[in-house]
């Protein structure tokens, strides 16, 4: 296997627990540096057009592409542990929990959109910042009011790891970025402070990947 990763990408962190969380170890680890721009790079954008990682290549291919695609086809080709619940209301809870994450908040807050933001509306770096913020803290304040649920349990959703646990990461990952306190979301802060023991997460946190600034 072959992956395209960066160590700040949220989308590829959660790729990486996965991959960890079932065992995999790609081959290849293509840095795609997303500060100097690399993922518009004619290279890359054959891989991706959207020129966008997480991809993922297994054995000849094709490249897999968007972290969720990618986290389901892993749990497809690689059963065990399951990634989804069996009961289809418990996987469309998980998965919705995780598209709050990926499809409605991440997209909004990623490198393209806050460029774009600055070049074209001319936002200055505070606005951008407080754009980001915004809509962080909108699927935040979602999240947290889904995972009072009893359907919540040691994790969110029952006391198994899933889809919507990876997804809880890369969002806290992102609150971390944006200096987001996390006290006000009490029950998404338990879930993802027990995450955060488990090796398959931690280890594939972005400030442990090859480039990712030392702790201060
Ligand atoms: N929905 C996609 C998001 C992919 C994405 O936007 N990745 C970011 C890094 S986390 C990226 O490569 N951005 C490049 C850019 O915005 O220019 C997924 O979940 O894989």
């Amino acid at each position: 296997m072959k992956l395209f990763s960066f160590w700040r990408s949220l989308a590829t962190y959660r790729v990486r627990i996965a991959l960890n969380i079932k065992g995999l170890v790609p081959e290849e680890v293509i840095q795609i540096n997303l500060m100097k721009g690399e993922q518009r790079e004619a290279a890359f954008r054959a891989v991706n057009p959207m020129m966008a990682i997480p991809a993922l290549i297994d054995g000849n291919g094709p490249a897999l592409f968007e972290s969720l695609a990618i986290i389901e086809y892993l749990d497809e080709t690689h059963p065990n542990p399951p990634l989804l619940p069996r009961d289809p209301p418990g996987r469309a809870r998980v998965r919705g929990l995780a598209q709050i994450v990926a499809s409605d908040s991440h997209p909004l807050i990623v490198p393209r959109v806050r460029e774009y933001l600055a070049h074209e509306f001319k936002f200055d770096e505070p606005s951008v910042l407080k754009w980001c913020r915004h809509w962080h803290t909108a699927a935040l304040t979602a999240l947290e009011r889904h995972l009072q649920d009893k359907s919540t349990g040691r994790y969110a959703h029952g006391d198994s790891v899933t889809l919507a646990d990876i997804c809880l990461a890369s969002q806290a990952a992102g609150a971390k970025y944006f200096n987001i306190d996390l006290a006000q979301f009490p029950t998404f802060r338990r879930i993802v402070d027990s995450l955060a023991t488990i090796d398959a997460f931690a280890s594939a946190h972005p400030l442990k990947q090859p480039g990712a600034p030392a702790p201060t």
